[in-house]
């Protein structure tokens, strides 16, 4: 690693790390979601918010700290999560309504960044742009309630040691906290050059790799989702193009009709 007096910004590169974050809320239930003892009467769910890697993969190489700010109706609710490789920043708790939460990233310290905010509504009712959306939420998963967000953490000319930290030990997830160095050093002296190789349609940890394919509701993001919204964009497009034309059309004919009116207006 590159110490203090020549470490540099590498300039013009831009790098990205893919995460999730977002809520998962549950109704309770007293079969499928009891209540636990002490949770007051008046909440209505049990609600988790995360943020973590694709695929559940490691983010902690380059997240060393998620603070979740809360309603303030909350107590204590100001909360801090620190790393723990290979886990989630995940905060559980219950509640009765919705809400904006406050998402503060804080980067390494290898990275010299600041800290960042993101802002994300809490959901705990089936929500959708139609109803059908709405519906396909009520009946799937026991009444589970997922807002998730797929986002590309971008460091732009990043410091050559934190580079070499985002660049260096691509491994399978299940290597994570194994005692593998991975990032941090990377490859130790001695060790051999090691070929990983991505598992079937998955992704390597400390990578900036997207799943190809979904593999379930609990991994939506892929390149295959990607595909199926880039897919309903364009047939958005043709549907704007078509309406746009339309009223043009429209337009024209009721311009020429006032035109007429005016000819005839003027000859009177
Ligand atoms: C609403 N504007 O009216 C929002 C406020 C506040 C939610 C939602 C309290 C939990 C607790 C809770 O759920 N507050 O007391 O621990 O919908």
């Amino acid at each position: 690693m590159a110490d203090k007096k020549t470490n540099k910004r590498i300039k013009s590169l831009s790098i990205y790390r893919p995460f999730i974050y977002g809520t998962t809320a549950r109704p309770f239930d007293p079969i499928s979601n009891p209540k636990p003892p002490g949770v007051p009467d008046d909440h209505t769910h049990s609600w988790e918010v995360f943020v973590k890697g694709v695929d559940d993969t490691d983010i902690t190489y380059w997240l060393r700290r998620v603070q979740f700010k809360l309603h303030e109706s909350i107590p204590n609710h100001v909360r801090v999560i620190d790393a723990v490789p290979g886990k989630p920043f995940s905060l559980k708790e219950t509640g009765w309504g919705e809400f904006e939460i406050t998402i503060r990233l804080y980067y390494v310290t290898e990275s010299n960044e600041k800290p960042q905010t993101l802002y994300h509504h809490l959901r705990l009712h089936p929500y959708g742009r139609t109803e059908e959306e709405k519906d396909k939420m009520k009946k799937g998963d026991g009444g589970v309630v997922k807002s998730w967000n797929y986002d590309e953490q971008i460091f732009n000319e990043p410091y050559e040691s934190f580079y070499e930290i985002l660049t260096t030990g691509a491994m399978p997830p299940s290597m994570v906290g194994s005692g593998q160095k991975g990032g941090k050093g990377g490859k130790q002296k001695g060790e051999k050059e090691q070929k990983v190789e991505r598992s079937e349609g998955g992704v390597l940890a400390r990578s900036a790799m997207i799943p190809l394919t979904n593999r379930g509701p609990d991994f939506p993001f892929s390149r295959e989702t990607e595909q199926c919204e880039i897919e309903k964009l364009k047939k958005a497009l043709v549907k704007v193009e078509e309406m746009t034309r339309k009223t043009k059309e429209e337009m024209e004919k009721k311009e020429k009709r006032l035109k007429e009116l005016k000819a005839e207006g003027a000859k009177a």
